[in-house]
């Protein structure tokens, strides 16, 4: 363990920079933030490139550029301890895990999706993100990079599935999740009870740009969950938050409201890893899942058929009593299938 800070680099409206930090500053482990998309000149740069990047030393003390966040959430608790956000019992860490995968990769298509669909959010988003591009580009300059960025972002919505035929599903998906949210907040302060579990930090990435930054998410997200907003103002800043092992979800039955977010799960995701990582195997390069009765047509995504697999060698891991737990929590949400075969 090192006691020198954590140095990553990343910018506002990127969620996954958001997720880290937040976490960061709950476990309370010291960081500095490069505030760049680029990181700063000496540094390596990841391959690929994406945000937010840690920079940290391998075995020999040699600076690595690492990205990454759900296996650089795993590193970090193994290598310090206290505030852990990953729940002992290893079948609540399978269902923190899975709705931890849910937020990045579901939830993150909702946020691409209103960010680039809509006039209003693209003529938001274009100029802020240009201006942590370069911060100090005239203003010509920065109309041209807003324009180069809202482009080619608008011509990367493929990538998440955004298309006419998948609207409506990832719409009304955003707004159930959004509800179930909000219910599951009128009894407890996190997902994973009255502490933050690694999904509470997936969650709140994303909502911080869907409630808190893109015009049309953040208006729903008003109207038709309030609490969601004020709780992703809080988990922001949870340094300051005291927490002991009492304060995980207990028992053998999970919330009503978590089983709700689970069927979330089950009807918008499980359907879409599934057909992912079989098109990917069988060397398609495009795939068509079913997704809440609806055609969903995409891009095969590689990095996908990974998750799938972690979420698969977690559950085989599970000791047999353990997995009943999980079978029990996870029947009727549509999500057995992801174990299943
Ligand atoms: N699975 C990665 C995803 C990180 C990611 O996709 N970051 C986005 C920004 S939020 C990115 O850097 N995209 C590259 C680009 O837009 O060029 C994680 O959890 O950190």
């Amino acid at each position: 363990m090192s006691s020198s800070p954590l140095r990553l680099s990343g910018v506002p409206g990127s969620p996954y920079t958001r997720k880290m930090a937040a976490l960061l500053r709950y476990r309370r482990l010291p960081f500095q933030l490069i505030p760049s998309s680029n990181g700063a000149p000496g540094l390596p740069r990841a391959q690929p490139h994406l945000l937010p990047t840690f920079y940290l030393p391998d075995a020999q003390g040699d600076l690595q550029a690492v990205t990454d966040s759900t296996p650089l959430i795993r590193r970090f608790e193994a290598e310090f301890s206290g505030r852990s956000v990953i729940p002992p019992s290893p079948a609540l860490a399978l269902i923190d895990a899975l709705l931890e995968d849910f937020a990045d990769e579901w939830l993150t298509k909702a946020m691409f999706h209103y960010r680039w669909s809509y006039a209003a959010d693209i003529a938001k988003a274009g100029p802020i993100l240009a201006s942590w591009l370069q911060p100090l580009a005239s203003d010509a300059e920065w109309r041209s990079v807003a324009q180069k960025v809202s482009s080619r972002q608008i011509e990367r919505l493929r990538f998440v599935g955004s298309n006419p035929q998948t609207t409506p599903i990832i719409e009304a998906g955003y707004q159930r999740v959004l509800q179930v949210m909000e219910a599951h907040l009128h009894a407890h302060r996190f997902m994973m009870g009255a502490r933050p579990g690694a999904c509470d930090f997936g969650l709140y990435g994303q909502l911080t740009q869907l409630a808190q930054f893109d015009p049309t998410p953040m208006a729903l997200a008003v109207e038709l969950a309030p609490r969601v907003c004020g709780w992703v103002g809080v988990a922001e800043d949870l340094s300051g938050l005291e927490v002991s092992d009492a304060n995980w979800l207990t028992g053998s039955d999970l919330p009503p409201t978590l089983t709700a977010l689970l069927s979330e799960v089950g009807r918008l995701y499980a359907p879409l890893l599934r057909a992912n990582a079989h098109a990917l195997q069988a060397g398609q390069t495009e795939f068509t899942a079913q997704v809440d009765a609806q055609a969903w047509t995409q891009q095969v995504f590689p990095y996908q058929a990974k998750c799938w697999m972690w979420l698969r060698r977690d559950y085989q891991a599970l000791a047999s009593d353990e997995r009943q737990h999980v079978d029990r929590w996870l029947k009727g949400t549509g999500c057995e299938v992801l174990f299943k075969d």
